[in-house]
């Protein structure tokens, strides 16, 4: 089938590599002029493993082209962001502006398939705007008779860093709008996908998604509230979380200096807005681990103004290891705090990273590396697992001021999060 991809973001644009692979002619759609001509040269605008090579590869055989406009084609994959607006309400407008576009192009047997992370219902919204503006198609779910096309929700679970990868050989829940439109889904995603397949309805595939992310959102603000309470009470709380994870039942996560990323801080709002008086869990859980960012500045704050001599290096930006992403990364909130209050004394260490961003400008805070962070700085804020970081050996931390974020070197003498003198696992 010829495919039209709209949204070449992170899930877009491996999606349509992948599937133009698989065989497909893809025409790759953005609202954005850069992303389209950069594509089309076969260079790419994000960073992803192996993503460069593959869309390369793609596009230098023909198989996938870019454009600012949607053309005819058999199958429509969705993949435009879904942000929340201030108040937490899901915004899907973008959603609806790729459905009209398909709309004006669409014919009889043609799929449609929505991959955004969205509210609950989003799916058969867009399908009623494409019954109004088509109301010479057989929509399906209102009309008894055979539809004229299929539409789907089929959301992506990929991790970035892994998202090749994991496009492949992840399982994927395929939502119809009826029965029919989750098989004719299910044989395009047959094509490119190693991974089981199980169809269900719009409705439960879009709630799914928004469980997984709330899920481990809600894990991870337990993990957050038990260092605090191990800080109140004197524990290092990675000590606490090894020794529970030895019962065969528990698996608690790391705590961290908050939630960051694109999805796992948002999804769970999407749930709370669908249901927002039996949503205590899951709110408290938000509450807890945006608050888990005023904690860590509370503390490194403290630490800095009790070491007036120190010099203050922050130990990453992305909101995660090994990634090269700082936005909506609690990592990057503490240090540009820190960088706000205390000015040249913080400097910033960050691999993933050639200038500080913008919001930097004018602070005095300063990049530096790895080595010239060990050789001029006192005291450490380690705000980001990368390898590079957990890789440096206790001989070249000794001496220094440790506040240890992410627990990263559990051979650190004590320090504000690993009080020393606890019993440790060998
Ligand atoms: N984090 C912790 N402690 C942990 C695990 C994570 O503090 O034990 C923090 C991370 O440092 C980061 C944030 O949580 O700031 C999120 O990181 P993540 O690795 O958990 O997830 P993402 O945002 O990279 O990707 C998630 C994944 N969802 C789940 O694991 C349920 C991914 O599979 C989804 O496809 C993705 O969201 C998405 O697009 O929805």
């Amino acid at each position: 089938p010829e495919v039209c991809v709209l949204g070449l973001g992170y899930i877009g644009l491996p999606t349509a590599a992948i599937i133009a692979r698989s065989g497909c002619r893809v025409l790759g759609v953005d609202v954005s002029e850069h992303v389209v001509s950069t594509i089309a040269e076969g260079r790419i605008h994000i960073e992803e493993v192996d993503l460069d090579g593959l869309v390369q590869g793609v596009v230098a055989r023909g198989m996938l082209r870019t454009s600012l406009q949607v053309e005819p084609s058999d199958v429509f994959v969705i993949a435009v962001p879904t942000p929340f607006d201030d108040k937490h309400a899901p915004d899907i407008s973008y959603v609806l502006q790729a459905a009209s576009s398909i709309a004006a192009v669409l014919k009889a047997g043609d799929c449609i398939i929505l991959e955004s992370t969205s509210p609950v219902g989003t799916t058969e919204e867009m399908r009623d705007l494409i019954a109004k503006l088509r109301p010479d198609l057989k929509v399906p779910g209102l009309t008894s008779d055979i539809p004229d096309i299929a539409i789907a929700y089929c959301p992506e679970r990929v991790l970035p860093g892994r998202i090749l990868e994991e496009l492949t050989n992840n399982d994927r829940s395929i939502g119809g709008i009826t029965p029919r439109c989750a098989r004719k889904a299910l044989t395009f995603y047959r094509r490119f996908v190693r991974g089981e397949c199980i169809t269900t309805d719009a409705r439960s595939a879009e709630m799914t998604k928004l469980v997984e992310n709330a899920y481990r959102d809600v894990n991870i603000a337990f993990a957050n509230e038990l260092s605090i309470v191990a800080d109140r009470m004197g524990l290092d709380v990675w000590e606490v979380i090894r020794l529970a994870n030895r019962h065969p039942r528990v698996n608690i996560l790391q705590p961290g200096p908050g939630v960051g990323g694109h999805c796992i801080a948002v999804d769970p709002w999407f749930i709370i807005h669908g249901a927002p008086d039996e949503t205590p869990l899951i709110r408290t859980a938000r509450w807890v681990n945006d608050g888990k960012v005023d904690h860590v500045l509370g503390k490194a704050g403290a630490l800095i103004e009790a070491n007036p001599d120190a010099k203050v290096a922050c130990l990453g930006l992305a909101f995660k290891a090994n990634i090269d992403d700082f936005r909506e990364s609690p990592a990057n909130k503490v240090a540009l705090a820190l960088a706000q209050k205390f000015g040249a004394r913080i400097r910033i260490v960050e691999p993933y990273a050639q200038t500080l961003p913008p919001a930097y400008d004018g602070l005095g805070a300063s990049l530096i590396d790895v080595d010239d962070a060990i050789e001029s700085c006192d005291l450490f804020i380690v705000l980001v697992d990368h390898d590079v970081f957990k890789s440096i050996p206790l001989a070249e931390r000794a001496g220094k001021i440790v506040y240890d974020t992410r627990g990263i070197w559990p051979d650190q003498p004590a320090s504000p999060e690993r009080p020393s003198g606890h019993l440790r696992l060998a």
